[in-house]
């Protein structure tokens, strides 16, 4: 099988250093293998909140997550591996943490479908759109 070397953005949100998981969550990508290329605390604003979740600012769902998300300090990671994208959406599973698979980061510990641990690229071009929002200078 071919494989790329790709790069994600990836945030532990502000439930995840409330939990205390963080550690938990950053071992998981670290004994998969991941390399961190990059690792910050950061709280996002309003602003950027509006741009990293773009697709989403006219959904019902939108301003508790943006509430939710500018709640507390984050962790904002760039991970790169070989088909990291793919790997690290399915290490965390699906949205909703009651229905995501046992095994991954939010079947294991998240019972929501708003706080559910993490955020991970689900695709090259939003991992370029992402990283360039988060990490521009990388
Ligand atoms: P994901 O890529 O799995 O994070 O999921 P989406 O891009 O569909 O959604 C982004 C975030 O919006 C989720 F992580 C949580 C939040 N969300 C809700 O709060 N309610 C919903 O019904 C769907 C998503």
């Amino acid at each position: 099988m071919s494989s790329t070397t790709e790069r994600s953005l990836v945030l532990i949100k502000p439930d995840g250093l409330r939990r205390g998981l963080a550690g938990e969550i950053l071992a998981r990508f670290e004994r998969k293998g991941l390399v961190i290329e990059a690792l910050e605390m950061r709280v996002m604003d309003a602003a950027l909140a509006d741009q990293h979740y773009a697709e989403h600012v006219a959904k019902a769902f939108y301003p508790p997550l943006k509430e939710f998300m500018t709640s507390g300090p984050l962790l904002a990671l760039v991970l790169s591996g070989d088909d990291v994208i793919e790997v690290i959406r399915a290490m965390i599973g699906s949205t909703d943490g009651r229905k995501a698979a046992a095994g991954t980061i939010r079947g294991d510990f998240s019972l929501s479908n708003r706080e559910n641990l993490v955020h991970a690229s689900d695709s090259p071009a939003s991992a370029e759109r992402e990283l360039a929002l988060w990490f521009p200078k990388i």
